[in-house]
């Protein structure tokens, strides 16, 4: 299943259960953004119908006809039920039940920040124990990556609208830290807060992560760091990265379960955010400073 990108105003009004006319005259009054084709027919891209579902209260009543799962938008899931389900699913192999979970998670107004901090996040710690404790196997923890991955790039066609105005943020992991989860999380996180984030992966060299700033000159880098290979390394280049970083007008932050006390001291205490609330928070302080104007990096960034 695939979540169609731009549709008909009769797909909208079927899935929602509404006339047609009702659906043209919100796209024509602006509450739904929509485009003209070359023929002049009104199209709307799936982000806008959700933002427009969001703001007005109405209910999804045959979501397929937009592509997206069965028993999206009848938001009866609190999260504890959804982690159990997400768990469940990812440990079985079954991507369209996490994925129906995430998206009914997005469609009950729970924002990314949430579900990736309050279930993402602890359906992992979860696979994570049951592996520790032979209940759960190797393969089982690697689909679940692979499925939650792509979950999350489903989650991000929902999200994403286009902020061309948004300051520009990029990031990854450092050398030798293979989790993908974090840093695709993190670009996530900021698209929803408004920012045009691109997670440049994992395992990337200091020197390249230097490279990737001094092109592209962002408002916000940040490092997500699951796993430090040699922390006195760590150290000395990633305080060399954050001057260089600094000297472009780079906003550098820091998350993940690698960073403790002792070594975001040893590392001169940068900015370091525990969960993607924070982040969220921060980065929509971030924008909304740079839209008014005040912001250096952000006006650099106007497109
Ligand atoms: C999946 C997994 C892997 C997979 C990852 C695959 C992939 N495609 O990503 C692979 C196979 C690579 C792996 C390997 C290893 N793993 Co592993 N892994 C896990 C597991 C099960 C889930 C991690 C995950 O992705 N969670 C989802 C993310 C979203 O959650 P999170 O990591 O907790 O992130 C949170 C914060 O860190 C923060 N965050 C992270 N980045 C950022 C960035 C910003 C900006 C912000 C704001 C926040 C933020 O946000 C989250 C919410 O708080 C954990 C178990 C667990 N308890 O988490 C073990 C775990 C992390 N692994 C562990 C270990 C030991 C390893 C290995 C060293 C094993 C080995 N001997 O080879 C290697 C090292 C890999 C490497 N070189 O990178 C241990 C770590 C123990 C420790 N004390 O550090 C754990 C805890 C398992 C355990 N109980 O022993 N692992």
């Amino acid at each position: 299943m695939s979540v169609k990108e731009l549709v008909t105003p009769a797909q909208v009004a079927r899935a929602i259960g509404v006339s047609e006319s009702s659906v043209k005259r919100w796209c024509d009054s602006g509450r739904i953004a929509a485009i003209r084709t070359a023929g002049k027919h009104r199209r709307m891209p799936i982000h806008s119908v959700l933002k427009f579902l969001r703001e007005s209260g109405h209910q999804l009543v045959d979501p397929e006809t937009l592509g997206l799962p069965a028993t999206s938008g009848q938001g009866q899931f609190v999260i504890d039920r959804a982690r159990d389900m997400l768990r469940e699913a990812l440990l079985a192999g079954d991507e369209s039940v996490a994925q129906q979970v995430v998206v009914d998670l997005y469609l009950a107004q729970i924002p990314v920040y949430r579900i990736c901090d309050e279930v993402v996040t602890n359906v992992f710690a979860d696979i994570g124990e049951m592996w520790a404790c032979e209940e759960a196997a190797v393969y089982q923890e690697r689909r679940g990556c692979e499925i939650a991955l792509r979950v999350l790039l489903e989650l991000r066609s929902l999200v994403t609208t286009s902020h061309p105005d948004g300051p520009v943020a990029i990031g990854g992991t450092i050398a030798g830290d293979n989790y993908t989860l974090p840093t695709a999380i993190v670009e996530l996180v900021l698209r929803e807060a408004r920012w045009r984030a691109t997670s440049l992966g994992c395992s990337l060299p200091f020197e390249t992560l230097e490279r990737a700033v001094s092109d592209t000159q962002p408002a916000l880098f940040w490092l997500s760091v699951s796993h430090i290979e040699d922390e006195a390394r760590f150290v000395e280049e990633f305080r060399r990265f954050r001057v260089e970083a600094e000297s472009h007008g780079t906003d550098v932050v820091l998350g993940g379960r690698a960073l403790d006390a002792r070594l975001l001291d040893a590392v001169g205490r940068p900015t370091y955010f525990e969960t993607f609330a924070d982040l969220s928070a921060h980065a929509r302080a971030k924008a909304e400073k740079a839209s008014t104007g005040s912001d250096h990096a952000g006006e650099s960034n106007q497109a």
